[in-house]
């Protein structure tokens, strides 16, 4: 009977011995995921040693939030995809605050919906940079289905810092680019839109007009009934009419040209101006197996327009063009 007794006694202090012992830790932090028992046990969605790696599939359904392929390098050869849910037809907007993948080799897919049969709205790869020092303006992808997919696939050599891109659903263009006010208002189909501050226009309130008061009243004076623009006297030109007639100084012109089925977003596609029209021949577009094969812009009236098919050249990409003779002849040299 005492041996018994004593036996049990024995037990019992293994017992409180090993459950006052500290849990072993982990070398380093686990990132996506705890440490037990010394290494890190990963979250869904997640692998590496330390979990720090995407790889497989994550569903978001918060309004707002972001996603990354992880700290550090992603994975060589993997393929990491994101469902946002939004609820249908909201606005959803992707921001690219970070990317960096081998360009052209490591791709991130984006489609306008649920599922890779979605039409695909764009195609990354390489290094995503501001435009200029001080301008924090990091592209924006739309989706209008209240749906995205992202997908994302490295192939098997070299890798870089990946990714970082914040969502929102139904929030204003750019946030506003700083310019404007996120609104309601006036809104019939209860859409967020920018009310812009003063001498700022367009959808992200990102185009400034009547700068510097377009020189008024000697150079110019500012149109606030059409375009909102300057409007400049016979000897002054530019977006602010500051530079004179003529002018040793290059500038940027901005048309205001509305989209067509014309004018179709292409790749890898040629083009050329000729007599006030710019002539744009083959390229390859992603979601349709049909496309204009010739198509132009008219400078002077900013309206593009089909050239009929028929009996002219198979559609292509990857080719080169010329023009011959300054005659209006295209040569169009093989491509895809
Ligand atoms: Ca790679």
């Amino acid at each position: 009977m005492h041996t018994y007794l004593g036996l049990i006694v024995v037990v019992h202090l293994v017992l409180i011995a090993e459950a006052s012992g500290s849990p072993k830790p982990c070398e380093k932090d686990c990132f996506s995921g705890k440490c037990i028992n010394g290494s890190c046990v990963c979250d869904h969605g997640w692998v590496g040693d330390r979990c720090q790696h995407c790889q497989g599939r994550f569903k978001l359904t918060e309004p707002s939030g972001s996603l990354t392929d992880g700290p550090i390098n992603y994975k060589y050869k993997t393929k990491c995809t994101w469902l946002i849910e939004g609820y249908p037809n909201a606005v959803l907007r992707l921001r690219f605050n970070h990317f960096a993948t081998e360009c052209s080799w490591d791709h991130m897919y984006i489609y306008d919906g649920d599922s890779v049969f979605s039409p695909m709205v764009a195609v990354f790869s390489g290094l995503v940079v501001p435009d200029s020092v001080g301008n924090e303006t990091v592209p924006e992808v739309v989706t209008t289905s209240g749906y995205a997919l992202l997908h994302f696939f490295s192939d098997a050599a070299y890798n870089l810092t990946g990714f970082n891109i914040a969502y929102s659903i139904n929030s204003c263009p750019n946030n506003c680019s700083g310019h404007g006010r996120c609104s309601t208002a006036n809104s019939m189909s209860g859409r967020m839109y920018c009310e812009c501050e003063d001498y700022w226009k367009g959808e992200a309130c990102h185009v400034p007009y009547c700068r510097q008061d377009c020189g008024s009243p000697g150079h110019g004076y500012c149109d606030l009934t059409g375009e909102k623009l300057c409007v400049c006297n016979d000897s002054w030109q530019g977006p602010d009419c500051s530079l004179p007639i003529p002018s040793t100084e290059a500038f940027w012109v901005v048309p205001s040209v509305k989209p067509s089925p014309q004018s179709l977003g292409r790749a890898s596609h040629q083009a050329l101006v000729h007599s006030g029209l710019m002539w744009v021949v083959g390229g390859y577009s992603f979601n349709y197996s049909y496309y204009h094969m010739v198509i132009n812009y008219n400078l002077e009236t900013s309206t593009w327009e089909a050239v009929a098919g028929g009996s002219g050249p198979l559609p292509r990409y990857g080719h080169s063009l010329a023009l011959h003779q300054e005659e209006l002849s295209l040569l169009a040299v093989p491509g895809y």
